[in-house]
């Protein structure tokens, strides 16, 4: 109802009943309506789920199926490890966000060019058979897996989740799939090269046993605010370890500092591998490494120097193991860390890694370098953390194993109070959701992979372009991608790179021959729909969730 309507019916209420009032004892006062009763608040527990991946646990307060007010938790008496778990602006927004007037309303088909964002209402039945007759037509020109689903975060829940469309869509004979994702993909590999996952560092709460805390682009307070994240687990550690000494870097002074920091350094965004290589020049050079960590290194890792790659050629030839015999032509024992750092061997056409080396790229002066190398090597447990925005940046996969080797060369992974490097352990509530069925196509591209599969999908291998799912690295794939669904994403345009270069791929509808977008609001993807279907919110969808007590105790570290 209109708020002017709204005024006028109860102007004309009130008017009625003061008629009533009037009149009352006389026969007249039936024709008075009756007022619809006003039905009790309820609340309901839901939870945020917009992806910071914590997944609040919220109150919704709602009147006759209106949402009236929200609330965040507070059922506990608040002692840390028990805590509430109190959301952050976004999910105290709630209500807002679900009334919001720029909310899509119907489907609705472009009318215009594509991109231009004209479009015409049409019924659900109209958007349905279209998308239905669309995706058999491209199927059979073209085959599945010119069909592609592509990344999307906004919702994990209900009618765009992937469940819903991947049905369809596997019944329809399925669609090529896509592996790793927007946030980590970088860093995943990174990762695993350097021997674990990107996200099994220690928990934030060996940071009581820490003397010096090293976050490289670490933002906790801005990335996982609420009581349920990160960002109050690393509060409650400063506050209950004093002589913790915390250097951040970051090129902003955020949140995560705000005066709870010993030192910021703020570094030329996708320089870090100089800055920590500079590190490693230092801990290196100096002598410390062969002193204080060389019994480590010799023990846990391969590759920091000549003798541990001489060792493991000689461990894999005496083996006679064909899986690892393998490897021994690709293994050059020159080709090594150490090497690499000092800038000798078949490295010293690149020169030595020196603090006044990278200072130059980095920004951070030669002596900050040198002092954040004599702190690492002095400390008694130093937890290092490379944030995940030092992925997402070109090379980020390089600059995330520079970073990591920081930890690596202190040889004290393992130590109360030492971290490996990689992110803290992330909690979150597990949601459940209806299965999508079984898709017939086993191949897949990378997540970031989708604008060039319409380009030469065609043409793509897996040992070219990194194709998955195939048996033969060679086998192109075969098809170039038709058809998109961009469900609860804004990857077409905006999260993507070189936006107005994808837009000149998009534009032209003879490539790409059908985009559906689902999504709640008119965005800079949405404008090159083909179809575009508007979404409930969560709060809005029934969906399996559990309780609150299910879901605080996942959180507690
Ligand atoms: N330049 C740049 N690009 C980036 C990043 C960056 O830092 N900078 N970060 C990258 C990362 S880490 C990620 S995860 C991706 C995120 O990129 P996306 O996955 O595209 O995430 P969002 O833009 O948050 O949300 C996608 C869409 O979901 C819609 N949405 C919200 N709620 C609902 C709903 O209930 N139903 C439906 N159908 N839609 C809904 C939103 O309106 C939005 O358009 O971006 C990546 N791209
Ligand atoms: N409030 C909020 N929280 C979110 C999200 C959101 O959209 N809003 N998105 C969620 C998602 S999908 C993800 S993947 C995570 C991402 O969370 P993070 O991976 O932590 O990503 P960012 O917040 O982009 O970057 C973290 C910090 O790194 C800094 N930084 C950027 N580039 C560089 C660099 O080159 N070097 C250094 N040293 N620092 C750098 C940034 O200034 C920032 O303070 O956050 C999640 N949480
Ligand atoms: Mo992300």
């Amino acid at each position: 109802m209109e708020r002017r309507s709204f005024l006028k019916m109860s102007a004309a209420m009130g008017c009625a009943a003061t008629v009533t009032g009037c009149n009352s004892g006389s026969s007249d006062v039936n024709v008075v309506p009756p007022k619809p009763p006003v039905g009790d608040e309820v609340q309901t527990w839901s939870s945020c789920l917009v992806n910071c991946g914590s997944n609040c646990p919220i109150k919704v307060f709602s009147r006759d199926g209106i949402i009236t007010r929200i609330e965040a938790d507070h059922e506990t008496s608040d002692e840390y490890g028990n805590h509430q778990i109190r959301a952050c602006a976004r999910g105290r927004s709630l209500r807002s966000r679900t009334y919001a007037p720029d909310r899509l309303r119907t489907p609705m088909k472009r009318v215009g060019k594509r991109g231009e964002a004209k479009f015409v209402p049409i019924s659900w039945d109209e958007a349905a058979s279209t998308i239905a007759s669309e995706i058999q037509r491209i199927a059979s020109s073209y085959g599945n897996k010119s069909i592609l689903k592509i990344y999307g975060t906004g919702a994990y829940y209900g009618f765009a989740s992937s469940a819903c469309f991947d049905r369809v869509l596997n019944l329809n004979g399925g669609f090529l799939q896509f592996y790793n994702n927007y946030s980590w993909a970088q860093q995943i590999d990174a990762a695993a090269a350097t021997g674990f996952s990107s996200t099994s560092g220690s928990s934030l709460t060996a940071l009581y046993d820490s003397d010096l805390f090293l976050g490289i682009g670490y933002n906790p307070s801005e990335m996982r605010q609420s009581g349920s994240g990160e960002g109050y687990d690393f509060l409650k550690a400063l506050e209950a370890n004093a002589n913790l000494e915390v250097i951040m870097v970051d090129p902003r002074y955020t949140d995560s500092m705000a005066g709870k920091e010993s030192q910021w350094l703020p570094i030329r965004p996708g320089t870090d591998a100089a800055f920590a290589e500079a590190i490693a020049y230092e801990m290196i050079s100096s002598g410390w490494v062969d002193t204080h960590s060389k019994a480590f290194l010799d023990k846990y890792c391969v590759g920091f120097d000549k003798a541990s790659l001489e060792k493991l050629v000689a461990e894999f030839t005496a083996s006679g193991d064909p899986k690892k015999t393998q490897y021994l032509p690709y293994i050059d024992v020159e080709d090594n860390y150490r090497n690499y750092i000092l800038g000798e061997g078949k490295f010293v056409d690149n020169g030595p890694r020196t603090p006044a080396w990278a200072a130059k790229i980095c920004g951070i002066s030669e002596a900050n370098i040198k002092s954040v190398a004599s702190k690492i090597m002095n400390a008694k447990a130093p937890f290092i953390v490379t944030g995940a925005a030092i992925n997402r940046h070109a090379n980020g996969e390089q600059a995330m194993r520079a970073c990591y080797m920081l930890s690596f060369l202190t040889g004290k992974v393992g130590q109360s109070g030492v971290s490996n490097g990689a992110l803290p352990y992330q909690g979150s509530l597990n949601r459940a959701g209806m299965s999508g069925g079984s898709n017939p196509v086993k191949e897949s591209i990378s997540c970031f992979m989708w604008s060039e599969a319409i380009e030469r999908g065609h043409e793509m291998t897996a040992r070219k372009d990194g194709l998955r799912g195939t048996a033969d690295l060679d086998t192109p794939l075969g098809a170039d991608t038709k058809a998109v669904f961009a469900l609860n994403s804004n990857i077409l345009i905006n999260q993507h790179s070189d936006c107005n270069g994808t837009a000149k791929i998009l534009e032209d509808d003879s490539k790409c021959e059908l985009i559906v977008v689902c999504d709640c609001w008119m965005t800079p993807s949405a404008r090159y729909a083909d179809i575009l279907l508007p979404d409930t919110t969560w709060l809005e969808s029934n969906d399996l969730h559990k309780q609150r007590k299910y879901q605080c105790s996942t959180y507690l570290p």
